[in-house]
């Protein structure tokens, strides 16, 4: 039990000044920019003894997922930096190639004309590389802090010490199983079963007129919820009557907002959910997770805070020519203790409690 917990779970140390930077999705030059404002050498050194910490998804979509990858790996192997592992590093290790992870999966020839140029992974390092993201834990913490790619569960933290893994990629393969299983006994499996057959390909279809569909909305949510990996590297699902269409498919779930149900006093950081820097335009299904400004903690005692600024997006405002000087999209950092935000472009807030 203690073996899975120091395995996924570990210690930062504590007192320790640090800089917590949200997920990079590649983009190399904008963390360049950050460490610059934040006061690193090329190191990863700081003259005040302050140490680096990401949230995970440092990798896809962006330009350099392997310049990122390499440098704060080897950032980790000299102690100046940590990381947990974010869902997009679960899909490379678990062998699930997902949109924008072609620098990594040869086969994905799709991503080749929405995300180059960029640089690809060298094949005689992938082996290495996935060892390496098997070693990282899902959880970092100390007293004054939890930092977690999506969500702080209790119950899925519990969870993973149920059983004694070798790696994560075996936890979340017998998590997976156990949630199909576990799904069937359901009585939404009927239901699910005879929707998906009905449907087919019509799934997929942008133009199709869909209606909700309760089989599919329980499978993606009990989905969310039962693999402790999963949950806590994406988050878990709300059923919404509203189906909308995103990636390739519709959608009978909306991300749900589990830090309004977060009563301790420990302050819980997080990346993945792709707040937006002072920007309309924010998706419909968006539109729950976040109504407070950007620089504003989360939750009823508002202790926790997403650093996730959808950096990852800039792909798309490079193919409208869009200058990274006219950019909403930011990387940013939160120093700790300090509580301030520092974006890409060395601008600084403080950020803010609601009481
Ligand atoms: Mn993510």
């Amino acid at each position: 039990m203690d073996f899975n917990r120091s395995r996924f779970i570990r210690s930062l140390p504590a007192s320790i000044p640090l800089d917590i930077i949200g997920d990079v999705h590649g983009e190399w030059e904008p963390l360049q920019q950050l460490l610059h404002f934040l006061g690193y050498d090329e190191r990863g050194r700081h003259p005040r003894g302050r140490k680096l910490v990401f949230v995970g998804d440092l990798c896809d979509r962006g330009p350099d997922s392997p310049a990122v990858l390499d440098w704060a790996i080897e950032m980790m192997a000299n102690d100046q930096a940590y990381a947990v592992i974010g869902n997009h590093e679960l899909n490379l290790l678990v062998n699930d190639p997902k949109d924008g992870s072609g620098w990594y999966f040869p086969d994905r020839s799709q991503d080749e004309t929405r995300y180059a140029p960029w640089q690809h992974y060298a094949d005689h390092k992938r082996q290495q590389l996935k060892e390496t993201l098997a070693q990282w834990p899902l959880i970092l913490q100390r007293d004054d802090l939890r930092i977690v790619h999506a969500a702080w569960l209790p119950d899925c933290i519990d969870k993973l010490s149920e059983c004694a893994f070798s790696s994560l990629a075996e936890m979340n393969q017998y998590w997976e199983e156990r949630f199909h299983d576990d799904f069937r006994q359901t009585a939404w499996y009927d239901v699910y079963k005879q929707e998906t057959e009905n449907l087919g390909i019509s799934l997929e279809d942008e133009h199709y007129a869909m209606s909700f569909q309760p089989g599919i909305a329980h499978y993606d949510l009990l989905r969310s919820c039962h693999n402790p990996v999963r949950a806590l590297t994406s988050g878990i699902q709300a059923v919404t009557k509203t189906p909308f269409y995103i990636n390739g498919r519709w959608r009978f779930t909306v991300r749900k907002p589990w830090w309004q149900q977060y009563t301790d006093q420990v302050a819980v950081i997080i990346g993945h959910y792709w707040r937006n820097w002072y920007s309309e335009g924010v998706a419909e299904h968006r539109k729950n997770l976040f109504q407070e400004p950007p620089t504003q903690w989360l939750g009823s005692q508002q202790q926790v805070f997403c650093i996730d600024y959808s950096v990852g997006a800039r792909w798309r405002e490079r193919q409208q020519s869009i200058l990274p000087t006219q950019t909403r999209l930011h990387l940013a950092a939160l120093r700790w203790p300090e509580k301030v935000i520092v974006l890409d472009n060395g601008t600084h807030y403080l950020s803010e409690k609601k009481h």
